[in-house]
């Protein structure tokens, strides 16, 4: 069985199960229908499977017909963030060998089909304007491909960019098998079914919000309330009108909701379920949305690589602070720099082994070489296991900082600040943040007799970063912290930057 195929059977048995896509209502009989057209379309435009589609939509229904269209055809999607800079977005397209870029008439100009950046892409789809190369409209005007998916098991379906934790970013090969993994686990430990309906208000570029999400939903006959940002108040007003039974979200977005006045003027009774990931919930927010809501968040634990790891349970105790249990067909351990097992209560490195893990980074054996110990994927996260088996999340060790859900690698922007020609060396931090969790924060040493210009700095991240990844706030220091052995002692600045 195929991703597309599986999902397939819940469309024809739920045909008139509806998608309210803010204003719009689509039902998954329409859904489908459309991403076959949108098939063929691509079909037409000479895709075959195996090859890569690259979307950069903000979340609208273009972006999910794309996306299905792929996993009818057996072409890979490789979904980007909006927010993405055109230097960004250039070294995605050409990283990833794309042969179509589905995107908006923002970016029309820049990615030319067949320039010397970009030698296989052949064709770029607008989805805003006729005047593109390719417009979406012809897409949809094709006549729909109704024949089964050819997937295999082990073709990949999608590819997620994760940032470099040294520079390039690297493209996580998520094949059919691992998504049904992920799919068929979340189904039966979370008890989703056709009663359900989801709230959805997560970005779609990334695994959260389109697989354990959106594919999730499907995949159980949910009837989906997608808006297209995440609103605090819009959200509980949605659980309200609509009598939502499953909300999923990042931490920031439960700090948010509980920033609403009077929460308790909205109808929350139908939800069954507040799930959260993407990063570390804090205790506090875990009590006091139980204080405030009257219900228990449920936090679990995955990543782009892995999809789903770990989750507290549907009927059980949902411990503040861990992130659960070893999920059905997820293996776990905890091993200590040798790799030698640690014993429960230590503190490890977190690997994990199923069939949720990915293929691999896109064009990087050496890369992926190094994520592995033997068949266990280094998850580079540090935690350590209760005595009942729950797992506690307790750093990194990776360089990496995540700031509303969203993975920042310092490497990335550190690279980028010493390009300023005033600039000795940077040192990006992430410092704790109530709402974001983490927020970046940036270090730069001046060359000797150099005065570096601030503001032309924060320019230049502007110009070159997806918001997310820009620091907010930047300092001046004379020289960075270092130990005996000179590496920058990051932990001295962010006790020193924290707010
Ligand atoms: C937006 N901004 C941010 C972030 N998001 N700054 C830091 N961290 C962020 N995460 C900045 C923008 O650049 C902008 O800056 C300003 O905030 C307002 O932008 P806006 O779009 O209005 O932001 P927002 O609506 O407040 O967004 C916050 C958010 C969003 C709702 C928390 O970031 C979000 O949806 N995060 C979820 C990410 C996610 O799905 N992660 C899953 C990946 P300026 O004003 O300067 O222009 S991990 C995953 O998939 C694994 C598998 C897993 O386990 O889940």
């Amino acid at each position: 069985m195929n991703l597309a195929n599986q999902i397939k059977l819940n469309i024809e048995k739920y045909p008139d199960m509806r998608l309210l896509f803010d204003d719009q209502v689509i039902t998954y009989s329409q859904l489908w229908d459309a991403a076959a057209r949108v098939r063929q379309g691509l079909n037409d435009l000479g895709v075959q499977p195996g090859d890569r589609v690259a979307i950069q939509l903000p979340k609208c229904l273009e972006f999910l017909y794309t996306h299905l269209a792929n996993l009818q055809l057996g072409s890979i999607t490789i979904p980007l963030n909006p927010a993405f800079t055109r230097e960004e977005i250039a070294y995605f397209l050409a990283d990833s060998r794309a042969k179509v870029f589905v995107t908006d008439a923002s970016h029309a100009d820049f990615a030319q089909p067949e320039s010397p950046e970009f030698p296989e892409l052949k064709h770029v789809v607008i989805t805003d304007s006729n005047t593109g190369p390719v417009s979406f409209d012809s897409l949809l005007a094709a006549q729909p491909d109704q024949t089964a998916c050819p997937a295999q098991s082990n073709d990949t379906a999608l590819i997620i960019y994760t940032s470099g934790t040294t520079g390039r970013s690297k493209g996580a090969m998520l094949s059919q098998a691992n998504l049904l993994a992920t799919i068929n686990t979340l189904h039966d430990i979370w008890g989703h079914s056709a009663q359900d309906v989801l709230l959805h208000v997560l970005p779609i570029f990334h695994v959260h919000g389109l697989i354990f999400a959106f594919h999730g939903a499907l995949n159980a006959g949910m009837e989906m309330i997608i808006h297209t940002k995440f609103y605090p108040v819009t959200t509980l007003a949605a659980i309200d009108k609509y009598h939502c039974t499953v909300f999923m979200g990042v931490p920031t977005m439960y700090h948010r909701l509980l920033q609403i006045p009077n929460p308790k003027q909205y109808n929350l009774s139908s939800m069954r379920l507040w799930i959260s990931g993407s990063a570390p919930l804090s205790t506090t927010t875990f009590e006091h949305f139980q204080q405030v809501f009257g219900q228990t968040v449920l936090e679990r634990y995955g990543m782009s690589e892995t999809g789903i790891n770990t989750s507290n349970p549907l009927n059980g105790v949902r411990k503040p602070g861990s992130v659960g249990l070893p999920l059905p067909g997820v293996a776990m351990r905890i091993v200590d720099p040798t790799g030698k097992d640690v014993k429960p209560g230590e503190v490890g490195e977190v690997l994990i082994k199923g069939k949720n893990v990915f293929q691999g980074y896109w064009q990087m054996p050496d890369k992926t070489a190094e994520s592995f110990i033997d068949d266990w994927f280094k998850t580079g996260d540090l935690g350590y296991q209760d005595s009942d088996g729950y797992l506690f999340l307790v750093g990194r060790s990776k360089d990496l900082i995540i700031s509303g859900g969203m993975n920042v690698y310092p490497k990335e922007i550190e690279a980028l600040l010493e390009t300023n020609p005033a600039v000795l060396e940077a040192a990006v931090i992430g410092v704790p943040d109530d709402d974001l969790g983490e927020r970046v924060v940036a270090v730069v040493v001046p060359k000797p007799g150099q005065t570096i210009d601030l503001t032309a700095l924060t320019a230049l991240c502007q110009a070159k970063l997806a918001g997310y990844k820009r620091p907010k706030n930047i300092y001046e220091i004379e020289a960075l912290p270092r130990n005996t052995m000179g590496k920058v002692m990051k932990s001295h600045l962010r006790s020193k930057y924290k707010v």
